[in-house]
């Protein structure tokens, strides 16, 4: 595990620069930071249409410092199969520049990915093209006013689900995972190292690489800007929220989440929802409903681990 202090000597320039439109706790520009300061330079992002397709503003004054292309909707996972294939055609050579090579990187939203951009994205998966996607998952589509996504939870208050979803959420880094892609990873903005290290990781692999990110967003969520991380937290605390990584198909639970396998250890689901208004809607009787199909999932996930270890 690296150290906050290491990890930011090693990487102290910001890619992603102040002064952008995010509003102030947005949960996309700390992923962002941080999946940036791991792969660094000779990394060209593509964006398909979301709040950081908005928030980077116009050129000369954009933030980001680095090579970024805006893209359709449903295209992102498809241009970033030609762009990594040119790179490679290329041999990461261009006028006036030679690149020891060239990451590329989707950062796309949920609806971006689990919606709208999921057809293209697992033809790329299929194909194993070498690119980095990275999910950052505010659960609803944010920037166009807080409509439910595939990925918006069971409960939460949208504009389109005025009295909470009813279905629950797509477990899309499974689906991923269920694509034999070399890795797999989860994240949440709360934990920033753990976001560094496996963007790290990604970036040595070869082949199609997915990062999914729980990214809080104060206003879709009815949360305060300075609760930005600490909701997150709860997330993970609680168990809502599990951080792992797939390697080559092996499922390791991350260091925050490993401990959560004992249930005395996780936190009341409670404890998560009732700080964000969202979940305003959701009554008592479903509130003990979600725990127990949370603790469920849980005791599944302790059985799956222990067939995989009793059958390596
Ligand atoms: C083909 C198409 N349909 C709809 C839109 C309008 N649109 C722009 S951003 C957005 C929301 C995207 O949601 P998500 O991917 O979750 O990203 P977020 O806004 O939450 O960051 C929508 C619907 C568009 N730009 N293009
Ligand atoms: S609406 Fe949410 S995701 Fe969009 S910029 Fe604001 S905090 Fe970030
Ligand atoms: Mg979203």
């Amino acid at each position: 595990m690296v150290k906050l202090k290491e990890a930011l000597e090693s990487c102290q320039e910001e890619f992603f620069l102040p002064g952008n439109s995010c509003c102030a706790g947005c949960g996309l520009e700390i992923a962002l930071r941080w999946a940036m300061k791991a792969l660094g330079h000779n990394t060209a992002l593509i964006s398909p249409a979301s709040c950081l397709n908005v928030v980077v503003g116009l050129w000369p004054k954009a933030a980001p410092n680095f090579p970024f292309t805006n893209m359709a909707f449903a295209a992102a996972a498809a241009a970033a199969t030609g762009m990594s294939a040119a790179f490679k055609a290329k041999n990461y050579r261009f006028p006036g520049k030679v690149w020891e090579k060239m990451t590329t990187l989707v950062f796309a939203g949920d609806g971006g990915t689990t919606d709208i951009g999921i057809q293209g994205l697992s033809g790329a998966a299929e194909r194993n093209s070498d690119f980095i996607y990275c999910c950052y998952d505010n659960e609803a589509y944010m920037n166009t006013g807080i409509q439910r996504s595939s990925s918006t939870p069971h409960g939460a208050i949208t504009t389109t689900t005025t009295l909470g979803k009813e279905r629950f959420k797509k477990n899309l880094p499974r689906i991923m995972a269920a694509h034999d892609i070399p890795y797999v990873a989860t994240c949440s903005v709360s934990e920033p190292l753990d976001i560094y290290e496996k963007f790290k990781k990604a970036k040595s692999i070869e082949g199609c690489k997915y990062i999914h990110i729980l990214a809080s967003c104060p206003p879709g969520w009815g949360i305060a800007s300075e609760d930005a991380i600490e909701i997150p937290r709860l997330a993970v605390k609680t168990g809502s929220w599990i951080l792992y990584e797939i390697e080559n198909g092996v499922l390791t639970l991350s260091k925050k989440s490993k401990p959560l396998l004992d249930p005395s250890k996780r936190a009341p689901l409670i404890d998560y929802l009732s700080r964000q208004k969202r979940f305003s809607k959701l009554s008592e009787k479903e509130l003990i409903e979600l725990q127990e199909r949370l603790d469920l999932q849980w005791a599944n996930l302790a059985d799956e681990l222990f067939c995989q270890e009793n059958h390596q």
